[in-house]
């Protein structure tokens, strides 16, 4: 559908085409604040990084959908199973509009699922870990989609157009997501000891895999400098864990939960949380395919390709038909 610059290998490589003043003329037009759209002329690296981080995102948003669909029969009431039903669905939409998004950059959705499929793409760290119980789920709105709006906030300001619009969207509802996951929460704190302990058992589990979301720390993140300089981020990995960090310990302590860190004090020198060390031992593990779920998810997403081979397959038939039947006519 999209084809201007399907060239992998052009793309990769700082093409001749590429002169300092288009390079220069861009980067003002980024400076100024200006949206560029999917026809403007674009470097290509800006291109490969948008098709990069906006397939990881929507890889997440589909993956993401899979740890919570658990516990859709498990749902203590018919409605929380309501509400949880309606949040993996619009985690489905989000997944839908993003690879949209970076269709328009000129990368087809097969190829991308593709690159998921065989695990050359990635997507979030987080939706390797399982939901063991009910407070899990809860802990996943208030936390994964907690990270998720900080994160995603300032691409609503995104400076590639099409990203940016589908952010606004994401954003309000993920903001809805968070606080079912906190509502959740404020219910199993005013219930039994066990129901605290769940909670808290819970935490103690996500906390840290929630705070690897935001990615390695500024010094090893090779893609933010640049990134940033493109306006595609805001603000660096480490200002935006420090930002989710400051607004969630007081929500842990309104829960009458302790957040597993020893090191975790406020700092009022500078007016933030600090923290203890992450394991980004663990977390590295996790990206190469190491950590509690990964090839329970990936099994899944292939099944669940294989399984829908017959609709793609009846849909191009009709495709097929319905121009034949136009050709004819
Ligand atoms: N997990 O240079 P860096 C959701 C990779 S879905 C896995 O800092 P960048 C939700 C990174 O891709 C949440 N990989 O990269 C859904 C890069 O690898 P490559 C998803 C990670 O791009 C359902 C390498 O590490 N949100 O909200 O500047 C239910 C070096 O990193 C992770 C998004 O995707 C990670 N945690 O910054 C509920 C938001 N972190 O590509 C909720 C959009 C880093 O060189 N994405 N890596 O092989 C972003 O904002 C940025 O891509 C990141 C990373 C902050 C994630």
């Amino acid at each position: 559908m999209y084809t201007q610059g399907l060239d992998q290998k052009q793309k990769t490589d700082k093409s001749a085409a590429e002169s300092e003043e288009q390079l220069v003329h861009f980067q003002a037009r980024v400076d100024a604040e200006e949206k560029i759209e999917a026809k403007d002329w674009m470097p290509a690296a800006y291109r490969q990084t948008l098709v990069r981080q906006i397939s990881q995102h929507a890889h997440s948003e589909i993956v993401g959908m899979l740890p919570e669909g658990n516990w859709i029969t498990r749902a203590p009431t018919l409605r929380r199973k309501a509400i949880l039903m309606a949040k993996v669905q619009d985690e489905a939409g989000h997944g839908l509009y993003l690879y949209s998004s970076a269709e328009t950059l000129g990368v087809s959705r097969d190829e991308m699922v593709d690159q998921l499929l065989t695990g050359r793409a990635k997507y979030s760290s987080i939706f390797n870990y399982p939901t063991l119980s009910w407070a899990d789920i809860g802990m996943i709105g208030w936390l994964v989609d907690g990270a998720a709006i900080m994160n995603q906030i300032p691409l609503c300001r995104c400076s590639y157009g099409p990203y940016a619009r589908a952010m606004v969207r994401i954003c309000k509802e993920e903001s809805f997501h968070q606080r079912q996951g906190f509502d959740i929460l404020v219910s199993l704190s005013k219930g039994s000891d066990a129901q605290r302990r769940m909670s808290q058992a819970s935490l103690e589990r996500w906390w840290w895999p929630a705070l690897m979301m935001f990615g390695p720390g500024d010094a090893d993140s090779k893609h933010s400098a640049q990134s940033m300089a493109w306006k595609i981020k805001r603000f660096s990995n480490d200002e935006l864990r420090q930002k989710f960090v400051d607004v969630t310990v007081p929500q842990a302590e309104h829960l009458g939960l302790k957040i597993p860190d020893p090191d975790l004090r406020w700092n009022e020198e500078t007016g933030h949380y600090d923290f203890g060390e992450i394991d980004w031992e663990e977390f590295y593990q996790v990206l190469k395919g190491n950590g509690p779920c990964n090839r329970e998810r990936l099994g899944a997403r292939r099944k669940a390709h294989a399984d829908g081979a017959w609709v793609r397959e009846a849909a191009r038939a009709y495709a097929a038909k319905a121009k034949d039947r136009q050709a004819a006519a």
